[in-house]
């Protein structure tokens, strides 16, 4: 389902224009399917498409900290790729991201250790399961490096350069005299492309990164462009995995499931509009617990990506949960904590919420079947994204801070 238009109108009155009412009945299709089917599909987001990306460089350059950096996995993690061991494997290991396992980051063997030639890497790792190719090098690039791109383009696939550990030569630089952080790092930037060019390679861009923290230098850059470069669903797919600290990532997610609720609303609004035979109209709350659940993985929220956060962080566990707002966050979701939260929500917003809701609930229990109009839908999980977007933004500030502080220390 593509998730372009936008519609006229929204809030209250909701007024979907004839070109998402198009888009949805298009998606529909012939109804074979049940709305709540079609909606339950969107929402939750079965994330079944794949990306797959390939991680190479030279032993000891950073690529498994590279792997379980963009996981957000902590380095002893068990399901870390295993990082500071000399490579002596020669297969490529598969580590899916722990919330969206149709993202694979594939670290193989440095193209130097395996002693083969660049075309026979690339065959003897079955390239074409990739997506696109990530070179990475602790120091300047080298003719195998160089050697791999021009094999890989001939492939017809993309790859990227990326120079690690600059923050090593940060602190290295740092002890001179007259140091700055912008000089040093044009400089290993500008080291890096001519090493590429001296191989052959012309005016390519180099990402600088460190491992370590990959909230700085361009860690998130390189997201972005790969994102660009990226067909329509793995773009999605790569943004719903990235890490949450990376700049921007949080409103980019944010958007991303804006769309994907006034579509949502939409589709309500046409089978409303326009009963279609077999369609339902309601939307109810297991629809409503399936997208916040969505929500909460995206962002990372869950008890497992906060555990993972602590390991990686060192802040602990109960420090990440104490900066908690939303009591969405950290839990399990179930319709008995979404009309829990339904119902303490302020006056004002409980006010256009909750109206609907109210008159579903009896004065005893909650009926599980509960449906909501396309308007308060809208309403619902608008507000269920904004407090989840704002609880992950006080985890990456809570983390910045815990760096910045560890950074003025060295
Ligand atoms: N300071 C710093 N150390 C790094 C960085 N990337 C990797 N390392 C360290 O370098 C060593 C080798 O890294 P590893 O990921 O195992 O490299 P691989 O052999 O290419 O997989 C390990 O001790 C890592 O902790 C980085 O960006 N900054
Ligand atoms: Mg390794």
């Amino acid at each position: 389902m593509s998730v372009s238009p936008r519609p006229a109108v929204m809030g209250e009155n909701l007024k979907a224009d004839p070109e998402v009412i198009q888009a949805v009945q298009n998606a529909m299709g012939n109804n074979t399917e049940t709305a709540e089917e079609k909606l339950r599909e969107y929402l939750e987001f079965k994330s079944k498409v794949p990306l797959n990306i390939a991680i190479t460089g030279g032993s000891g350059n950073g690529k498994s900290s590279f792997v379980n950096a963009f996981r957000g996995v902590d380095d002893d993690d068990d399901h870390a790729s295993p990082t500071g061991v000399k490579e002596t494997t020669m297969e490529v290991k598969e580590y899916p991201h722990p919330n969206y396992p149709n993202v694979i980051i594939s670290d193989l063997p440095g193209i130097g250790t395996t002693k083969f030639p660049a075309s026979k890497y690339l065959k003897l790792f079955g390239f074409n399961k990739f997506d696109l190719f990530i070179i990475i090098s602790a120091d300047r690039f080298t003719e195998n490096d160089a050697k791999l791109a021009k094999e890989i383009d001939k492939m017809k696939k993309k790859f990227y350069f990326v120079r690690s550990k600059v923050d090593v030569d940060l602190q290295n630089e740092q002890r001179k005299k007259n140091f700055s952080e912008q000089k040093t790092l044009a400089e290993i930037r500008e080291d890096c492309v001519k090493s590429l060019k001296q191989h052959g390679i012309e005016s390519q861009q180099v990402f600088l990164v460190s491992n370590h923290h990959i909230h700085l230098y361009d860690f998130s850059l390189l997201q972005e462009t790969l994102q660009r470069d990226l067909p329509d669903h793995r773009k999605d797919a790569l943004l719903l995995a990235s890490p949450s600290i990376f700049p921007g990532i949080i409103e980019k997610k944010k958007k991303f499931f804006r769309y994907q609720i006034w579509f949502l609303t939409a589709l309500s609004s046409v089978v409303a509009a326009a009963p279609l035979p077999g369609l339902s109209v309601g939307v109810d709350l297991s629809l409503l617990v399936g997208a916040v659940t969505h929500y909460v993985f995206a962002f990372a929220l869950d008890i497992s990506s906060l555990r993972r956060t602590a390991a990686r962080t060192g802040i602990s566990y109960d420090e990440l949960i104490a900066v908690l707002k939303s009591q969405l966050a950290a839990k399990e979701i179930t319709k008995e904590l979404i009309t829990k939260v339904i119902l303490q929500l302020p006056g004002a917003t409980k006010v256009i919420v909750a109206e609907e809701v109210s008159k579903f609930i009896p004065l005893v229990g909650i009926p599980m079947s509960m449906t909501f109009s396309a308007a308060t839908t809208y309403n619902l999980l608008k507000l269920f994204l904004d407090m989840l977007a704002e609880d992950a933004q006080r985890i990456s500030d809570r983390i910045i801070t815990d760096k910045c502080r560890a950074r003025d220390m060295l």
